[in-house]
């Protein structure tokens, strides 16, 4: 077990006070809130999570996941850091967790790219990189241990079979159709994939048109503006792809601010993806037409890799957790009941 040492709270003040987190009582208050962690972490594994934000429900869930796995009682001493959606957060946060000697980082990057700098420090400190739930695309696929998470693709892809079906189903298959996305995070992961595996089916169907892509950045807020601009500028509207259910949410209430009807019976066809409680909700007051599973729940996952490389043994590099989709065809309210986000 490795163990904090003082030496890195002169490092980390440097750290903290680029990033304008340096504390009143200035050196040698920053020093020892480092010997407390050195004390508090001893005989425990020391994990340094950076978790991208709280933009969402699912990303309340996936904090859960990893605050209830990483605990003192499962042999665990946690440190947690919310970047706040910004890469340079998630930065400054890897390079202090290196300067505390952790055991292992837990990395849920909020974008792809910009990754090789910093893994490189963490591997030339012998920290094994963990990355979970959204990826890093680096040259030297060695700068992490592995990366366990949802596929994205096919999750765009099951998306637009689904639409397929459903309007195969009303005898509306050919019929022209005028869809918008509102996508995630630009450069995510999750944007990128399930952008990608929906236009892959867009672009099979002649008779669907997308009239735009815009980012609603994976929130509530953001993404009902968005839907705000689209009502606006297009008179016709018959698919809202949102590239997560909060930004349904958000389109949703733009759609009935604006007067228009959604879901199985109205005018706009609601896609969304992750599934979490609230879009069951609104999936049974007929607001969503379907939710494709994306699974929070990847703390456990982690702790068992962890585990495993403890042991010794050697781990998978890609690991993509189970998901499937749920619809308003569906008996949604006995299939919530087994659900825990
Ligand atoms: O879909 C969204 C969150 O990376 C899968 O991030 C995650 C996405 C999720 O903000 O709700």
């Amino acid at each position: 077990m490795k163990k904090y040492y003082a030496g890195a709270a002169f490092l980390a003040l440097a750290i903290f006070s680029a990033s304008g987190c340096t504390r009143s009582g200035g050196e040698t208050q920053t020093e020892s809130r480092y010997e407390e962690l050195a004390d508090e972490g001893e005989g425990y594994i020391n994990v340094g999570f950076c978790q991208v934000g709280s933009e969402s429900d699912w990303r309340v869930a996936s904090t859960q996941s990893f605050r209830e796995t990483f605990t003192t009682e499962n042999g665990y001493y946690l440190l947690y850091e919310d970047a706040q959606n910004k890469q340079e957060n998630q930065l400054k946060a890897v390079r202090s967790f290196i300067l505390q000697e952790v055991d292992y980082i837990i990395l849920d990057p909020v974008v792809e790219t910009g990754w090789d700098g910093v893994l490189q420090e963490a591997k030339d400190a012998g920290i094994p990189v963990i990355v979970t739930d959204r990826k890093v695309v680096v040259e030297d696929e060695s700068l992490y241990t592995c990366w366990v998470g949802s596929d994205f693709e096919q999750e765009g892809r099951k998306a637009g079979e689904w639409l397929e079906d459903y309007l195969a189903d009303r005898g509306r298959g050919g019929e022209k159709l005028r869809l918008v996305t509102l996508q995630g995070t630009l450069g995510s992961s999750a944007q990128i994939g399930r952008t990608e595996g929906f236009s892959q089916i867009l672009e099979q169907n002649d008779s669907w048109e997308m009239l735009e892509y815009q980012s609603g950045d994976f929130t509530q807020t953001k993404a009902q503006e968005v839907m705000e601009y689209y009502l606006d500028t297009y008179e016709d509207i018959d698919v809202a792809v949102c590239e997560n259910d909060n930004m349904a949410f958000g389109a949703i209430d733009a759609i009935q601010e604006a007067g228009k009807t959604c879901g199985p019976d109205g005018e706009i066809i609601v896609i969304s993806f992750d599934a979490v409680r609230a879009a069951f909700e609104a999936m049974l007051r007929g607001e969503i037409n379907v939710a494709m599973e994306c699974n929070p729940d990847q703390g456990p996952l982690v702790s068992d890799i962890i585990r495993r490389l403890e042991a010794g043994e050697e781990v998978e590099k890609i690991q993509y957790v189970k998901e499937t989709y749920f619809d308003t065809s569906m008996d949604l309210e006995s299939i919530m009941e087994g659900r825990t986000y």
